[in-house]
């Protein structure tokens, strides 16, 4: 076995490679880029080198770069990861010629894949069923119209160079043959550089199942089962899950075989996927050959009680496969949900910034009948608290994956994961994945590569404004942390308390709505009222960001945390993005300016929390005002010392009467 391997890729999938060569007592070197410096993935590493600037161009993809760091580190083997140089032939020749082994199958298994129209021919030759249609040279426009009417409409046209869905056209019927053909070669020659198309049966409702192989140096190659990953949105996966629901014992051996007759007639070697769409009714045909470790990996890994990073290892090494066929077996339900920095609402656009608060679920680990099953409960991460998506890379947060022993437990844990999932600082796929595990298509396993845009209503449902349980735990949580922070005049002694009932105002926005909370003190709690609803709330327990409030007869528990003038409220499985509105802050901010704050409407003052030359940090309160019978406070609108305050507890001032000098 290898006694150091260097690891080519960055995220998680780098972190996930560094955790089993950990176990395996294998030492790692990482390499990053400038924009990764203080990247989990080097952290994680026993070595790390830099390798260049941000691009990936100038950095990931240096396989020049890469292979000297190998050498001049001492590793024997690169692990590529996925994406990056995963695929690319020319870098796997490389590394054999420098005397180190690529942790993935040999160049010319790459090769081989690597061209969509000429594996289909292999695999035409290797008996993998393909989808009804022609991929030969021909490209002469009736012979090809023939073709489509043989095959019998509707028709799929592809670019052959094609993939990821670019340059697809479905025909409908003969009459519409020939413009369609027109169309396709078009975008293909602009998108690809050549017009040659290929002519399929189009699949009305296709579903995305793929089958794990592994073959070794030996000849022996086994599958391990399938993944359906039908859940998509423009041909980027979503959610993975295996077994594939509704999967019989006779198909998954006839897929089985089918992939591993694929990765037999390529001589592949290592861990690769074969992918297949299948119709409602079970067929399938080989659509493609990921010759990589996939993203979707761990679903396989949970199911099948392996290490797939170790098999990888041990190949690599020249070590047969750990287990033959007949003792691979499927124990449960595994289902991965990929959380992105990116905004659902917005067309999915990705979100790039800083993880100011990442708190996700708790792992467990949980006994049935007497036989402790898998972790229900597996992420895999390439960023913490506190790490930054930046624009240069793949804005992929997270994987989740849980099991159950079967779906619907699985389900059940996936959810809760959700729930329990908590991301501030940029915007998250989350409640969409929410949203998405818990549809009656999904939930009911009625999975096709359409699933997503067929129920764009459930999924992008009208946000419910916030209730008024969730405004009360924002106020509640404010209230407290100005309390804590010694800058609550009602824990003071200033005893205008006892006066009369104090009130006090707080304005959120949420989306488009504005929430005006009245605040009353009690002697111990609030009264909150919010438009029609009015209740008592008591703060119950306070720790961190974590706080427990009573309202009305109810226990809430909550995290809110406070970014900046966003109050982030997560309780009961939502996420609330209040914008807290401190009115009087931002009059004061302008009159700061000139070193003065002044009172923005006639009133009377009720706490002094400063005194002449004391410092002050932005945001801390300086003084309470009352007016209309509403408290006021005015804040530091940045860091500074006081000069003069120029009034006392129950002055009355005037409009823009100055009430503090302040200085920067
Ligand atoms: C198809 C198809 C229906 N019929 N071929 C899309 C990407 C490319 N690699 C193959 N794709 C498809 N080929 C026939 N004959 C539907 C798709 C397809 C799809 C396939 C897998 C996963 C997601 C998809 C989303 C849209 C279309």
């Amino acid at each position: 076995m290898f006694t150091k391997i260097l690891i080519a890729n960055r995220g998680e999938i780098a972190c996930r490679v560094a955790a089993t060569a950990r176990r395996m007592g294998i030492k790692t070197v990482a390499v990053y880029s400038e924009a990764d410096a203080n990247a989990k993935h080097v952290a994680v590493c026993d070595e790390a080198v830099l390798i260049g600037p941000a691009a990936a161009k100038e950095s990931y993809l240096r396989a020049d770069k890469i292979i000297e760091v190998a050498l001049a580190t001492g590793a024997q083997a690169i692990h590529p990861g996925y994406g990056f140089l995963s695929e690319n032939s020319e870098f796997a020749e490389a590394c054999a010629k420098n005397g180190i082994a690529f942790i993935g199958p040999p160049a010319s298994a790459i090769e081989a894949m690597g061209s969509k129209s000429a594996a289909k021919s292999l695999m035409e030759k290797a008996h993998v069923p393909l989808v009804p249609g022609y991929h030969g040279d021909n490209q002469d426009a009736d012979f090809l119209q023939t073709e489509a009417d043989r095959i019998g409409y509707p028709v799929l046209l592809k670019a052959s160079a094609g993939g990821g869905g670019k340059g697809m056209r479905v025909v409908e019927k003969s009459a519409d043959f020939k413009d369609a053909l027109a169309s396709c070669k078009r975008e293909a020659i602009n998108s690809f550089g050549d017009d040659k198309v290929l002519a399929e049966k189009y699949l009305q409702r296709p579903r995305h199942i793929e089958i794990q192989v592994f073959a070794d140096t030996h000849g022996n190659c086994v599958y391990l089962f399938e993944r359906d990953c039908s859940v998509q949105r423009r041909h980027q996966k979503v959610l993975e899950e295996a077994p594939a629901p509704g999967m019989t014992a006779e198909r998954r051996a006839a897929m089985g075989e089918a992939a591993v007759a694929a990765a037999k007639a390529v001589g592949y070697v290592g861990a690769g996927t074969v992918e297949f769409i299948a119709n409602q009714d079970g067929s399938f045909y080989f659509m493609e050959m990921n010759t990589r470790l996939q993203v979707e990996h761990p679903v396989t890994e949970m199911i099948t009680g392996t290490d797939l990073v170790e098999w990888q290892l041990r190949v690599a090494a020249g070590e047969k496969l750990p287990l033959q066929q007949n003792e691979l077996k499927i124990h449960g339900h595994a289902i991965e949900a990929r959380v992105y920095a990116e905004n659902p609402e917005k067309g999915f656009l990705p979100s790039i910034g800083t993880l100011r608060h990442a708190r996700t679920p708790v792992a467990v680990n949980f006994e049935l009948g007497g036989t402790t099953d898998p972790a229900a409960f597996r992420i895999d991460s390439g960023v913490r608290e506190g790490d930054t998506i930046s624009p240069f890379y793949d804005p992929m947060i997270a994987k989740m994956i849980v099991w159950g022993k079967d779906r619907k437990e699985a389900l059940m844990h996936m959810s809760q994961a959700l729930a329990q999932y908590q991301i501030v600082g940029l915007h998250s796929n989350i409640a969409f994945l929410s949203r998405l595990v818990n549809s009656t298509a999904f939930s009911g396993a009625d999975l096709d590569t359409g699933l997503i845009e067929r129920n764009q209503a459930e999924l992008f449902p009208a946000p419910a404004a916030a209730s008024l349980t969730t405004l009360a735990l924002a106020v509640v949580s404010l209230l407290n942390s100005e309390k804590s922070a010694g800058t609550d005049p009602w824990q003071s002694s200033h005893g205008w308390r006892m006066n009369s009932l104090m009130q006090r105002s707080l304005q959120f926005t949420e989306e488009e709505q504005t929430h005006d909370v009245q605040v009353t003190y009690l002697a111990d709690g609030w009264q909150v009222q919010a438009g029609e609803s009015t209740a008592q709330v008591r703060l119950a327990l306070a720790h961190e960001n974590d706080i427990v409030i009573k309202i009305a007869d109810q226990t809430v528990a909550a995290t809110v945390v406070r970014d900046g003038e966003h109050v982030h409220v997560f309780s009961q499985g939502r996420h609330t993005d209040l914008h807290y509105i401190d009115a009087l802050a931002h009059a004061g901010e302008a009159e700061a300016e000139a070193g003065r704050l002044t009172a923005p409407m006639p009133g009377k003052i009720v706490a002094v929390l400063v005194n002449k030359a004391q410092e002050v940090k932005k945001g801390d309160a300086l003084l309470i005002m009352e007016a209309m019978k509403m408290e006021h406070t005015i804040s530091a609108p940045h860091d500074g010392v006081i000069d003069e305050v120029l009034y006392a507890i129950g002055d009355q001032v005037t409009e823009g009467a100055q009430l503090l000098a302040f200085q920067q």
